[in-house]
């Protein structure tokens, strides 16, 4: 195989940004091909001082570029964050449509195709990677490259009929047949996708994954993506882990935690769970006093203005639950807007009784997979799981839920406090067993096969 190029907005360039699935994912391939890695620099310039620059890092070459003020506000904030987000996670009503950020967001794609192209040679393997680049193929074959072109979307892929209401969709749908192989995260992203392109594209189904449509042949397939699992439990038994589960242990006094961790974004569901987390103590007494909510939200930069509006709605519902049943020594829910290192985070988990993963849409979901490695497995914890992850359609032994059902995720969690540590036992060693099994390797290997198979009969 030649080169590895992967094309993303933001790269692993700076090396604390490595910890994230996707950074290590693109990072671990990069390495062992000699790649190149070609993305937004995360800074903002004038147009005429914008810069490419190029940097290496053990044998990976970045090729980076700064995005002027008005691309950072239109591509970026405004049709990548504000447009093609809440649409692909099926929130119409958020969405703020635009067709003049649209243009720019188009202008963005052809101009990081171009930088790309110059410099791709004959033999390279290009895979471009989520929704800030949806017209990356169509870019590229425009800047005269004609090898094979892969795609991976890490958030999820709506209905038809929701993806038809962005006024764009045609536009994109199209550009986006100019990828080789399109990898998404679910059978249900699958299938949203492949649905829309019969419908609306006339593409017509070969079989074995294989579309025809605008005279051309595209894979689709889904590609569950994992994390380093084994490196994950690894976190989770380092003295950093231990730390962090001390600290927090001293103010649990004894108490059963219950942990959620989420950037702080709506498609994560975090008002209906703080809503359920009421509930619960509400409609079981019992819980009052002996179990203790954390959760974890660092903020998105990238959604200012969603981001100030869910805080002010968290604050309220924390503060109606702790003034409700809070007493001198026990806070019932907490919420720390900050983040916390890749090691403290697994050792939060570990201590953790019932881990609450209740995104209302989300691509795949890291943070299941997380919980799940972090586990002792003398003593597991009970994953509760939204059956609209996509991690759903593989983890089938924790508990399933639907995250608007307020009632029933407040019974559940009580279910999860009080499940019997035979029970804990097994369903953690089936979803163990995946999470190791589909991890980030696999998936990596699973795509580039695809891939890497159509540059071999070129
Ligand atoms: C997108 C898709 C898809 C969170 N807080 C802290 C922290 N994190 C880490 C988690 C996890 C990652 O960030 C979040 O990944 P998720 O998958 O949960 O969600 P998104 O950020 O929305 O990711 C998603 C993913 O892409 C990959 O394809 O699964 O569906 O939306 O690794 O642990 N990490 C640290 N401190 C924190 O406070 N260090």
């Amino acid at each position: 195989m030649g080169r590895l190029i992967a094309i993303s907005n933001r790269t692993a360039a700076d090396p604390s940004a490595r910890a994230g699935g996707l950074a290590v994912a693109v990072w671990e391939s990069l390495k062992s091909s000699g790649g190149v890695w070609f993305g937004w620099s995360g800074d903002i310039a004038e147009r005429q001082s914008r810069s490419v620059q190029s940097l290496k890092d053990d044998g990976v070459e970045f090729v980076l570029t700064d995005l002027t003020e008005r691309e950072h506000d239109q591509y970026y904030l405004q049709y990548a964050n504000s447009v093609l987000w809440p649409v692909f996670h099926y929130r119409l009503d958020l969405a703020a449509f635009n067709s003049d950020a649209f243009q720019v967001y188009a202008a963005v794609n052809q101009r990081i195709a171009n930088i790309v192209t110059e410099r791709l040679r004959d033999g390279d393997t290009v895979w471009v990677h989520d929704y800030h680049f949806l017209l990356m193929g169509d870019s590229m074959r425009r800047a005269g490259w004609d090898g094979p072109i892969g795609f991976f979307l890490h958030i999820p892929f709506p209905p038809p009929e929701v993806f038809r209401a962005l006024p764009e969709h045609q536009w994109i749908a199209r550009a986006m047949c100019n990828y080789s192989v399109i990898g998404l995260q679910s059978e249900q992203d699958r299938s949203n996708f492949t649905r829309y392109l019969i419908e609306d594209c006339k593409a017509v189904d070969r079989g074995d994954g294989v579309y025809e449509a605008f005279n051309t042949t595209i894979k689709i397939e889904a590609y569950p993506i994992g994390i380093d699992a084994e490196g994950f439990a690894e976190a989770a038994k380092t003295e950093k882990a231990k730390e962090a589960s001390d600290r927090i242990g001293r103010f649990l006094g004894g108490r059963n935690l219950v942990i959620g961790v989420d950037r702080m974004d709506y498609s994560k569901g975090l008002p209906e769970r703080f809503e359920a987390v009421g509930r619960m103590f509400d409609d079981y007494p019992e819980t009052r006093g002996s179990v203790s909510v954390t959760q974890i939200a660092p903020p998105s930069r990238s959604k200012v203005d969603e981001y100030r509006e869910l805080r002010r709605t968290l604050d309220g519902l924390a503060g109606r639950i702790n003034g409700d049943y809070g007493d001198l020594d026990w806070i019932p829910l907490r919420y720390l807007a900050r983040s916390y290192d890749r090691e403290e985070l697994a050792g939060l988990f570990r201590i953790a009784r019932v881990g609450l993963v209740t995104p209302l849409r989300d691509g795949m979901n890291l943070v299941c997979k997380e919980f799940v490695m972090a586990q002792d497995e003398a003593d597991p914890g009970v994953l509760i799981l939204s059956e609209f992850a996509g991690a759903a359609e593989q983890l089938k032994d924790a508990l399933l839920v639907n995250p608007h059902d307020t009632r029933k995720l407040a019974e559940v969690i009580q279910h999860a406090l009080t499940m019997p540590l035979e029970e804990r036992v097994e369903r953690w060693k089936s979803l163990r067993e995946t999470v190791v099994e589909q991890d980030i390797a696999w998936w990596r290997k699973k795509f580039l096969k695809d891939l890497t198979a159509l540059q071999d009969t070129r």
